[in-house]
C-alpha cells in the first residue's frame, strides 16, 4: 500500500472480501465492461463534445500510455486540477489504470492549496486546465512546479494560449499538453493499456473538509471506493438508461461517487457535465438530455425550487433530485417535494467514507426529516456522548463510524489520526446526529471546528493562520454564523497589533487572495475586536461573539 496510508486491519479486510464488498474491480476496469457491452452508448457529454464508452475507454488507454512514457509509475502522486469536463474523467480513468494516484484539487483552489498538496504528497506531476473563469491554472501550475522539487512534469488540459511555451530556461520540469500525451509520437505503444493498479492500492487522495491548519488528505482504495460506488448506483436506481447531470465540481466526492460520475459509468449510463447548476443552463440540459438524476447542495436546491424557469422547461424526466453536503431544512425539503414531486433524496456523506441515503419508497416524513441511512449493512455506526458512551436511540450524540469504505487514517497525518479516530478504528465524524430505531440519521449539529458554507467546507484554523500572517494582525478567529441562503457564512474577528490600525475588510480580503487561498474560504464579513473571547481553559471561544469590552468596530462587507 502507498507509504503514508493507513491499511484496514487484515481481519476486517478478509471479512469485507469474503462478504463480496471488496472485489477485484479497479477504477481502470470500471469503463471496460460498459465499453464491451454497449460500445456506442454515450458515456460523457460536455459543452464541447460527446464521448461513447469506446471513446472513453480508448482515451483512457492512450493517456495511460502517455503517462507511462513520461516515466510515471504505479504509486506516484499527481495533483489534478481540471474543470468538470470530459477530460477530467478521461484522466481519472487513465490514472486508475496506471495505478498513479491523483490528488483531487478543486477548481477553486489556488497557490496555497495546490502547492501544499504537491509538497505534502511529493507529487511528480501536475495535471491542470488552461484558463478557466478568468484564472490561469497553467501559470499557477508552473509556479508550483518551480517551487516544489518533486514535480517533474506539468500537463495542461485544453491547450492554453501559452501552450508550447516552455518557462524561462533552465527549468526543473517539462511542460506537455494532454494532447501530447495522447499522441503516438510520444510513445510507440498503443492499444489497450495493461492495468497496473491492484484493488487494494490507493485509488486517489480526496480532500477532507478539514478542521486543522493544513488540509488533510484521504487515501481511498480501489476496492473500498468502488464498493461505495456500486452500492450507491444500486440504491439510487441507476441503469444504462440513466442520465446524470453533474452540476457540482466532479472532483468532489459527492459528485464523483454518491453515485456521481463513477456510479453512472459503472451502470453504463450517461453523464452530462455542466460548468455550474444555475437554472437557465441546468434546466435546458435536463430538457435536452432527458436527465434522470441530479445532485445539488442546499443553496442550489433553494434556487431551483424558487426559479420561475421551472415552468418554462420540460423537467418531467427527473427521477431523483439529490440534496446533500449540508443540512437541508425540513421546510426546504417540503418545498422541493411540492415543486419537483416525489424525486427528493437526501444524501449525508463524507469523503472519509460513510454515505447515507434516503431510499425510494421511504415515507414522506423520512425523506423530509432525515438524512438517510448508511449504504452498507457492514457500516458500524455509534452515537455517543462526550465520554464515548453510547446514547439511546432518539438522543443526540457524536457520530462515530467504521466500515468497508471508511478510512482508518488520513494520509501522512499520524498525530491528527490519534484524535480523529478511536483506538479501535472508528472515525470521529465531528457530526452530531440522532439515530432512530430504523437506523436513519438526522444531523442536528456539529462538534468539529469547521464551517459548512452551503456545502463548501472551511477549516477556521487554516484561514486564521493566513490572517495572522498579516503584519498588522495580532490575532484572529473565524466563526460560522447562520445565513438564510448558505446555511452558514464565515465571519473573521480580527485583533490589531498594538499601535496599528486594524486592517479593513477589503484589505484583508485582498491579502488572503494574494496568499493564494480558495475564494470560498475568504470570510464573508470582517469584524475588529479588542481581544478574542476565550473559554475557561484559555482556548479561543468560537461560540461567543466577543469578550468584554465588546466589539470595537465592524467593517462593512
Ligand atoms: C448535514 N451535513 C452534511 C447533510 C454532508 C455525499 C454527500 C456529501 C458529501 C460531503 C460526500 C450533509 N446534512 N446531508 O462526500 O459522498 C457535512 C457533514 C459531513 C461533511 C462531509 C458524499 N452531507 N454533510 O459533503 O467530505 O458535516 O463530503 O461530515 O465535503 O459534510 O463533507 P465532505
Amino acid at each position: 500500500m502507498l507509504d503514508g496510508a493507513v491499511p484496514v486491519p487484515a481481519e476486517a479486510a478478509d471479512r469485507y472480501r469474503a462478504a463480496g464488498f471488496w472485489t477485484d474491480q479497479t477504477l481502470g476496469s470500471l469503463v471496460r465492461g460498459a465499453a464491451a457491452a454497449r460500445p456506442d452508448a454515450t458515456a460523457l457529454v460536455d459543452a464541447a463534445r460527446s464521448l461513447t464508452y469506446t471513446d472513453l475507454d480508448r482515451a483512457a488507454d492512450d493517456l495511460a500510455h502517455g503517462f507511462a512514457a513520461l516515466g510515471l509509475r504505479r504509486g506516484d502522486r499527481v495533483v489534478v486540477q481540471l474543470p468538470s469536463a470530459s477530460e477530467l474523467v478521461e484522466v481519472l480513468v487513465a490514472l486508475g489504470r496506471s495505478g498513479i494516484v491523483p490528488v483531487l484539487a478543486l477548481p477553486a483552489h489556488r497557490r496555497a492549496e495546490v502547492e501544499y498538496f504537491a509538497a505534502h504528497t511529493g507529487a511528480v506531476a501536475l495535471v491542470v486546465g488552461g484558463v478557466e473563469a478568468g484564472f490561469d491554472h497553467a501559470a499557477l501550475a508552473r509556479e508550483v512546479a518551480a517551487a516544489v522539487a518533486s514535480v517533474r512534469h506539468v500537463v495542461v488540459g485544453a491547450p492554453p494560449a501559452a501552450h508550447g511555451e516552455q518557462p524561462d530556461a533552465p527549468s526543473p520540469f517539462t511542460a506537455h499538453s494532454l494532447d501530447d500525451l495522447r499522441r503516438a509520437d510520444l510513445t510507440a505503444v498503443r492499444g489497450p493499456f495493461e492495468d497496473a493498479a491492484h484493488p487494494a492500492d490507493v485509488v486517489l487522495l480526496q480532500l477532507s473538509g478539514g478542521t486543522t491548519g493544513t488540509p488533510k488528505l484521504i487515501p481511498r482504495t480501489h476496492a473500498d471506493y468502488l464498493y461505495s460506488v456500486r452500492e450507491s448506483a444500486r440504491i439510487c436506481g441507476l441503469g444504462p438508461g440513466s442520465v446524470y447531470l453533474a452540476t457540482l465540481p466532479v472532483a468532489h466526492n459527492y459528485a464523483l461517487t454518491s453515485p456521481g460520475v463513477l456510479g453512472v459509468l459503472h451502470a453504463g449510463g450517461t453523464v452530462v457535465l455542466s460548468p455550474h447548476g444555475a437554472p437557465d443552463t441546468a434546466f435546458a440540459l435536463v430538457e435536452r438530455h432527458r436527465v434522470t438524476h441530479v445532485a445539488l447542495v442546499p443553496p442550489l436546491a433553494h434556487v431551483w425550487a424558487a426559479s420561475p424557469l421551472v415552468a418554462a422547461y420540460d423537467l418531467s424526466s427527473l427521477e431523483v433530485l439529490q440534496v446533500g453536503g449540508a443540512k437541508l431544512g425540513t421546510s426546504a425539503a417540503e418545498r422541493l417535494l411540492d415543486v419537483f414531486g416525489d424525486t427528493l433524496q437526501q444524501v449525508f456523506g463524507m469523503a472519509e467514507g460513510l454515505v447515507c441515503y434516503t431510499r425510494a419508497g421511504d415515507p414522506r416524513e423520512v425523506v423530509v426529516g432525515t438524512q438517510g441511512r448508511p449504504i452498507s449493512p457492514a457500516d458500524e455506526v455509534l452515537v455517543v456522548d462526550d465520554h464515548d458512551e453510547p446514547v439511546p436511540p432518539g438522543h443526540p450524540g457524536h457520530l462515530l463510524t467504521r466500515g468497508p469504505y471508511t478510512i482508518r487514517g488520513y494520509y501522512r497525518a499520524p498525530e491528527h489520526d490519534a484524535r480523529a479516530f478511536t483506538a479501535d478504528g472508528f472515525y470521529r465524524t465531528g457530526d452530531l446526529v440522532v439515530r432512530d430505531a430504523a437506523g436513519y440519521l438526522t444531523v442536528v449539529g456539529r462538534a468539529k471546528e469547521q464551517i459548512n458554507r452551503g456545502g463548501e467546507k472551511i477549516a477556521p484554523a487554516e484561514v486564521e493562520n493566513h490572517l495572522r500572517a498579516h503584519p498588522d494582525v495580532l490575532d484572529a478567529s473565524v466563526v460560522g454564523e447562520p445565513d438564510e441562503y448558505l446555511g452558514e457564512r464565515a465571519t473573521a474577528r480580527v485583533v490589531a497589533r498594538p499601535g496599528t490600525a486594524a486592517p479593513t475588510g477589503p484589505v484583508l480580503r485582498r491579502f488572503l487572495r494574494e496568499r493564494g487561498i480558495a475564494a470560498y474560504k475568504i470570510p464573508d464579513r470582517f469584524e475588529t475586536v479588542e481581544a478574542l473571547a476565550t473559554t475557561a481553559v484559555g482556548k479561543v471561544d468560537r461560540a461567543h461573539p466577543a469578550p468584554a469590552p465588546a466589539a470595537a468596530g465592524t467593517e462593512p462587507q
